[in-house]
């Protein structure tokens, strides 16, 4: 199972005193300060790593949808979609505005795709949260986003997929889309057949591959550049990243 969970050691590398076998108890004291500090400075970087994640965002605009993706009896909408780095730090979707008072949450799944571009179901990388907002002012798109802070770690380049499905699962909510494919070549939309509204691959056979759409979304991927030269200062980031 690739590690997804984009949490990083927080001593890797750079942390020596971890571990330290010296007995007394100045030593141990020593120990604990320098894991204590480790740890500290590990979760620093962390944190900082996340507010570096300035990056490529790709997908459509939503002002550019012109059509819904609806869920109904557990049949779920899904995209393929190109990861340009293995750094995810958002996606969203969007529910039609005039769907202002709904509900039904929309839970996340991202799973790995075929060679040929299928999504497979036998690999899930990502099972919720289930995100609920219930109302909305009509006017606008309701936006469903999920983070992640730090970036979750997709396991390589490429072609990926997500699917949204209606938890609980019952009733219906519609996505924003697209029949304008060229607006996202990189992937197409996909359906699940009927379900009890959780991904797996009980329902890899009856995917429907819908080439001529695309759901309006949006993944932003980080670039962090691992060369050192290149991590010593904000300054130098803010002028690569500019
Ligand atoms: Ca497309």
């Amino acid at each position: 199972m690739p590690n997804v969970s984009g949490n990083p050691s927080p001593c890797e590398g750079s942390c020596e005193y971890r571990g330290a076998r010296r007995e007394g108890g100045g030593w141990r004291t020593l120990t604990l300060m320098a894991t204590i500090v480790c740890v500290l400075t590990g979760w620093a970087l962390t944190q900082a790593e996340a507010q570096l994640c300035a990056g490529d965002t790709v997908g459509v605009d939503v002002s550019l949808a012109d059509n819904a993706a609806g869920t109904l009896f557990g049949e779920s909408p899904g995209q393929t979609f190109l990861a340009v780095d293995t750094l995810l730090s958002f996606l969203r979707v969007w529910r039609w505005a005039t769907e202002d008072s709904n509900s039904i949450g929309m839970r996340l799944y991202i799973t790995d795709t075929s060679p040929d571009g299928t999504p497979d179901l036998r690999y899930i990388l990502v099972n919720g949260p289930t995100i609920v907002h219930q109302y909305g002012d009509g006017i606008h798109p309701i936006e469903f986003v999920w983070r992640w802070e730090p970036p979750l770690a997709l396991p390589h380049r490429g072609l990926f997929s997500f699917f949204v499905m209606q938890d609980p699962c019952f009733g219906f909510w519609d996505l924003m889309s697209t029949d304008n494919p060229s607006l996202y070549p990189s992937g197409d939309m996909w359906f699940t057949g009927r379900s009890n509204c959780v991904l797996g691959s009980g329902l890899q056979r009856d995917l429907r591959h819908y080439p001529e759409y695309d759901i309006v979304f949006q993944a932003a991927f980080c670039r962090l550049d691992t060369t050192p030269t290149r991590r010593k200062t904000w300054g130098s980031l803010k002028l690569l990243y500019r």
